[in-house]
């Protein structure tokens, strides 16, 4: 048994435990009340779903685990992993031990390769993507030793064994997906000597010239990873794993929630935006330029893609981790100076428009400049790379219930003429 599973073995029947007692203690106690425009506003701000692997409180951003995020940028992807889990950084042998069992696992089945293959040309990279890890559902541990009638206190270690099987595949299926649908020629083997982040650049095949390329990767790699149990993407694969659907359907459907404009597809629309005015304007725009251009955005009914979010009320630590790599490593790149400029402008614009609650960056305002100064140009690539690191989340999310043995989901729905005899309209 991995180092990791090991702790977790030892882990998981305290927190259960714990949960039993707590819930049998306060269990009637009210945690929140729901008004009839939170029912009709996608339940925003309604506490009702438990997610321990991290929080995001509207003033701070991303918390992971009680380390806020701010605090763990230098983290590798495998380190993040491992706290989600455990709530604990491992220590360099605990790394090393869980590299190597991600390692053991990443060679990807012929048939995959097959499959996207066969996909239409003009597929989406993320339907091509998420078709990859759907076709490998009958790998899965869990669905295996469920029909064999695995005992319900086993469940958390089956899903944690289909996580490693995907988390280790997904750079290699993501890297292909990326050549195949860009013509960028021949797949390119696995490094058996580098980690996840390493060897995804590897398989794409870009140049890292002192492996800033590969800095990046394990900086988006971490940032991604996770942000609470209520985002589309978290909540659908959790809603679809409380079912005991394995992990390759419930992962596979939550990234599916993350292919929406409004959630992950937000961040190719971000660079896409910031080089419309770059070719509008001839260059890097001004700040006037930049001012106009939002608002004329605005005022055609569209949103001003990587800007707002459904909780944050601050720029999100996860943006300043990207605005400070920017500022180390491109500071003279024109795209890059936009998306800085766009960050000077963009709020002030935002901030007059009243419906608009949040008016600063998210995560996705500034990645794709990066990405595009390394020649990753391909932006509705960006949404697979958001995936692969966003899978840690979920996976983490996944085995984290399964070893609490949280039910299935199923909050309750009323029709119109229902809501209107309970507020008595
Ligand atoms: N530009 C223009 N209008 C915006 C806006 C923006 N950046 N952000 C919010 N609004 C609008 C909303 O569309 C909404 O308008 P309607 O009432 O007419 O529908 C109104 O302001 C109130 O929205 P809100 O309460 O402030 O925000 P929501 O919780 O409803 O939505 C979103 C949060 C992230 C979906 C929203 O801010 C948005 O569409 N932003 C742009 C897209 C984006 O960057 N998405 C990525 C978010 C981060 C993420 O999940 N990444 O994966």
């Amino acid at each position: 048994m991995s180092m990791l599973k090991e702790k977790l073995a030892e882990i998981f029947p305290k927190q259960k435990a714990e949960i039993a007692e707590f819930v049998k203690a306060y269990g009637d106690k009210k945690v929140s009340e729901v008004t009839l425009a939170q029912a009709y506003g996608g339940m925003r701000g309604v506490k009702g779903l438990v997610c321990d692997t991290s929080e995001v409180p509207p003033d701070k951003g991303l918390i992971i685990r009680g380390i806020e995020l701010k605090n763990i940028t230098d983290k590798w992807p495998e380190e993040i992993l491992f706290l989600l889990l455990t709530g604990v950084l491992p220590s360099a042998e605990e790394l090393k031990d869980l590299q190597d069992e991600i390692k053991a696992a990443e060679d990807v089945p012929q048939y995959v390769w097959d499959v996207l293959d066969a996909m239409p040309a003009d597929s989406h990279p993320m339907a091509m993507f998420n078709t990859a890890v759907l076709v490998m559902q009958k790998e899965s541990v869990f669905a295996k030793r469920y029909s064999e009638g695995m005992k319900k206190d086993e469940y958390w270690s089956a899903t944690y064994d289909d996580m490693i099987q995907i988390v280790a595949k997904l750079p290699a299926i993501g890297a292909w997906v990326y050549r195949k649908r860009f013509g960028k020629g021949p797949r390119i083997e696995t490094n058996k000597n580098a980690d996840w982040s390493k060897n995804y650049v590897h398989m794409l095949g870009l140049p890292d010239k002192n492996e800033e390329f590969t800095k990046l990767m394990r900086l988006y790699l971490n940032l991604h990873s996770d942000h609470e149990g209520g985002n589309v993407s978290a909540y659908a694969a959790a809603t679809i794993n409380s079912a005991l659907s394995d992990l390759y359907y419930s992962l596979s459907g939550g990234l599916n929630g993350l292919a929406g404009p409004l959630h992950g597809l937000a961040n190719q629309e971000c660079l896409d935006w910031v080089l419309q005015t770059m070719k509008l304007f001839n260059g890097a725009p001004t700040e006037e330029q930049l001012e106009k251009f939002a608002e004329d955005t605005l005022a055609s009914g569209k949103v001003v893609p990587g800007y707002g979010h459904a909780v944050l009320r601050i720029t999100d630590p996860r943006f300043d981790a990207f605005l400070a790599f920017g500022k180390e490593y491109m500071a003279e790149d024109p795209v890059f100076q936009t998306v800085a400029r766009v960050f000077d402008v963009v709020p002030k614009v935002l901030s007059k428009v009243q419906k608009i609650k949040d008016p600063w960056p998210n995560v996705d305002a500034g990645s794709g400049a990066l990405l595009y100064h390394y020649g990753l140009e391909e932006f509705s690539y960006y949404t697979v790379l958001f995936s692969i690191s966003r899978a840690l989340g979920v996976c983490a999310q996944a085995v984290v219930s399964r070893a609490m043995g949280y039910p299935i989901t199923r909050p309750k729905s009323l029709p119109i003429s229902e809501y209107k005899k309970l507020v008595g309209a």
